[in-house]
């Protein structure tokens, strides 16, 4: 890697992420089942109908997943909690083996020095919540707070930071709209009422963890830049339109209190009544900004129901999800944050990172892809920290090889590969680097 920690200001944090359905293995130890099951079992959704059943079986392997994160030298991790783990039925009675299971692993983190940054929500909505209509329904709210409060009841005493939902955006229009992700809806009207039900739940989600006294509470977002893929006024809206309901929607509700004027007039007719009223619990203020950050889109407009656009396949090299490379939008999206909607409240990277072709041999993986792309993106992050946006840490995605949702097992965005046959860890080179980067 280009750079040592000296680069970064003092008490800047490295950590990497993962989430619980695509590493702990899922359907045992008394947890509830997930819409992620449901639907992965449905053919034509996932990659070779391929579920988080049996993942990397982090669930018995953590403590040498996290002796793995102490000898690189990080010094956080983020992580997330799964609801129906610790509420197999969504509400109701908790699971006591659920709860354990999350009390051992913060300890484990904490016995090695490691800051648990936790994440409620990370997509696997127990089963019994989506037959109740899941995001759609505005109970999720409420839902999620007596979440909330049975788990950080047990370890929110312990937690460095915690963020409700990951990525707003992903939970909306993924999973209603694209159809790409559970539940596989294709419904502006289910993608409206999900985009702030999300918002009003992590709003609660933050007033609960108030109320139990806790601090170093966020939002976390997944941002893409979208740039118009010709100078014409038409390709300008169309891009505008895309980074508003993308970006600046869930900024916009969480930060300002309002959603963007453009996304509105077609989404306007499809919002839940009383949708107005609910700023004061989506503003609930938080402590710090994290945005999880990957790639951008070129955006060109196109006819067809709102909102229409095309996107125009870009110049720049492409990961192996085909995602264009473009660590300016990191950059791009620091300083617009700071500038437009959190002033000096800290930002966090919760996310970044790539998949690539990497392959096991003579018990090495070589991933000379990542180690370029993670120090072009860090690059990135002193520009804007020179720039005096008050960037407090960089994680990345992920510690693991892991269950990439619809795509299964065959992107590897980890540090760590992993066999899915043996389950052995080989630390990638990029890890290795991160490593010798750290203790410079
Ligand atoms: C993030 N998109 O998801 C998630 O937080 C991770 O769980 C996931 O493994 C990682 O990025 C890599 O994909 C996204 O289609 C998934 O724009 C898809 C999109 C964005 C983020």
């Amino acid at each position: 890697m280009k750079f040592s920690r000296s680069d970064f200001p003092e008490g800047f944090l490295f950590g990497a992420a993962t989430s619980s359905y695509q590493i702990e293995g899922h359907g045992f130890g008394g947890a509830g089942r997930t819409h992620w099951d449901d639907f992965a079992a449905t053919p034509g959704n996932v990659v070779r109908a391929e579920n988080g059943a049996r993942a990397c079986d982090h669930y018995h392997m953590y403590e040498a997943d996290f002796d793995l994160l102490k000898d690189a030298g990080f010094d956080c991790y983020r992580f997330s909690t799964s609801w129906a783990r610790v509420l197999p039925e969504g509400r109701g009675t908790p699971n006591p083996e659920g709860l354990d299971y999350y009390d051992r692993l913060t300890d484990a983190l904490l016995e090695r020095g490691l800051k648990p940054c936790a994440t409620l929500y990370h997509w696997e909505l127990p089963s019994a919540l989506a037959d109740l209509g899941g995001w759609r329904n505005r109970d999720i709210a409420e839902w999620f707070a007596e979440y909330t409060e049975v788990i950080m009841s047990r370890i929110g005493d312990r937690m460095f930071s915690v963020a409700p939902i990951n990525e707003p955006w992903c939970v909306a229009w993924l999973s209603h709209f694209l159809g790409h992700h559970a539940p596989g809806l294709r419904d502006i009207r289910a993608t409206a009422r999900a985009m702030h039900h999300v918002l009003l739940a992590h709003g609660r989600a933050i007033e609960t963890m108030r109320g139990l006294g806790m601090d170093n509470l966020g939002a976390v977002f997944n941002l893409e830049w979208a740039d118009p893929a010709d100078d014409s006024d038409a390709a300008r809206e169309a891009a505008a339109l895309y980074d508003g309901y993308y970006n600046r929607f869930f900024l916009g509700g969480v930060f300002k209190g309002e959603y963007p004027a453009n996304v509105m007039e077609g989404l306007g007719p499809h919002m839940p009544k009383g949708w107005q009223d609910d700023f004061k619990t989506i503003m609930a203020p938080v402590d710090w900004c994290g945005i999880n950050y990957y790639t951008r889109k070129l955006i060109a407009p196109a006819t067809g129901p709102w909102p229409a656009h095309q996107e125009v396949e870009g110049p720049l090299p492409k990961t192996l999800m085909g995602w264009e490379i473009f660590p300016e939008g990191l950059y791009n999206f620091l300083t617009r944050t700071a500038r437009e909607y959190t002033g000096d409240l800290p930002i966090y990277i919760t996310e970044n990172g790539l998949a690539s072709p990497d392959v096991l041999k003579d018990g090495r993986v070589e991933d000379p892809a990542r180690i370029a792309y993670l120090d072009a993106h860090l690059e990135k992050v002193r520009q804007a920290i020179h720039e005096g946006v008050p960037v407090k840490g960089y994680m990345c995605w992920s510690l693991l090889d892991n269950y990439e949702w619809a795509l299964g097992y065959e992107k590897r965005f980890g540090l760590v590969h992993v066999d899915f046959d043996s389950l052995k860890r080989t630390p990638k080179t990029s890890y290795e680097a991160l490593k010798a980067a750290f203790a410079r």
